[in-house]
């Protein structure tokens, strides 16, 4: 019997690849760019499973496109990149990779906040550059993170252990969400607060929303104006939760004092755009969860997504378990050992 034809987009991790390789007959993406959406789309027309990254759009006429496509597992806990409705609707599956990023992603919107609050990235600049004559009273003085207010956009996973972080560093945690969590505001001593109070009362305001139709651009010219002056952005989650043009702005005219970024929109962002060249601007490439292990997880997880998938199971972390009772009736094949 043959086995299920995959495409995996991207290399990834060889702990999740080793387990595709085992089961699957698989098309490797083995270049540094990922494929076009034409070259994804001929790649994919003939397979039964698809493991997909942030930066391959996975719309209805790709479905349609890819008759006995069964499962789509992406290797990323976001998921904006997949129209999941329309992938329900033609019963194929949909998996992603909770859990295992969220303490890396975490540590990584932490470590963001400290360099840009003390200014880390200008000193090695400084010394870099030979700057360094003698020990300064006044040199590259900061901000003080401890007992400073943190303002959490979205109180997810990512959301709830960035706010343990910042306990551990007595900073006051307000939080805005579309769901009240009173047992985390007792437990852990968070505050709720509008959207407007974080921005208003906060020193350090990290993004930890899924980008949806009503998070875009949430951070818009309009929010900085109500930012205190001296606010500091964080954004680990997706860029265009952040207007960048709204943002640049804001920077340059002193509206808010820094934005530390490991997403942004758009991705990559070229090298002579203000933002990157600013010293109260850090623009990292997209490594919030680029831990070895992290990583290796993630690959894991979207294998073993993709084999339930093709076994026509519920997947072990899946977005659409509703499409398990209307999988593609045109699928004839079973597949050996699956
Ligand atoms: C990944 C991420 O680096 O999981 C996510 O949603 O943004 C990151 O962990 C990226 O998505 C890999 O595809």
């Amino acid at each position: 019997m043959a086995k299920p034809k995959v495409f995996v987009t991207r290399i990834i991790p060889e702990g999740g690849l080793k387990v595709i390789r085992e089961y699957c007959d698989v098309d490797l993406w083995v270049e540094d760019l990922p494929p076009s959406y034409e070259v994804l789309l001929e790649h994919s027309q003939a397979c039964d499973g698809v493991v997909s990254l942030l930066t391959d759009r996975i719309d209805a006429h790709f479905m349609d496109s890819c008759p006995q496509l069964r499962v789509v597992s992406n290797f990323a806990v976001g998921f904006d990149n997949i129209d999941i409705p329309s992938a329900t609707n033609r019963g194929i599956l949909v998996g992603h990779t909770p859990g295992v990023l969220t303490e890396t992603t975490a540590d990584f919107a932490f470590a963001l906040l400290m360099s840009l609050a003390r200014r880390i990235p200008e000193g090695i600049e400084y010394v870099r550059n030979d700057q360094w004559q003698t020990w300064g009273p006044m040199l590259l003085m900061g901000q003080d993170v401890h007992h400073s207010v943190l303002g959490l956009v979205g109180l997810g996973r990512i959301g709830v252990e960035m706010a343990k972080r910042a306990r551990g560093f007595d900073m006051r945690v307000l939080y805005t969400d579309m769901y009240r969590r009173e047992d985390l505001e007792a437990s852990m001593g968070l505050e709720y607060a509008s959207f407007d109070d974080v921005l208003r009362s906060a020193d350090f305001i990290s993004v930890h929303t899924p980008l949806t139709a009503e998070t875009r651009h949430l951070l818009s010219k309009d929010a900085f104006s109500k930012m205190k002056k001296t606010a500091i952005v964080i954004n680990t989650a997706r860029g265009p939760i952040i207007d960048t043009e709204a943002l640049t702005e804001a920077l340059q005219n002193g509206v808010i004092g820094g934005a530390a970024l490991d997403v942004i929109d758009p991705e990559p962002l070229r090298a002579d755009h203000p933002l990157v060249n600013m010293p109260n601007c850090i623009v990292v490439p997209h490594i919030a969860s680029a831990s070895e292990t992290t990583r290796t997880h993630m690959a894991e997880i979207a294998a073993y997504n993709l084999l339930a998938g093709l076994r026509g199971e519920k997947l072990p972390n899946g977005l659409n378990p509703e499409a398990v009772g209307t999988l593609r009736q045109t699928l004839p094949r079973t597949f050996e050992v699956l």
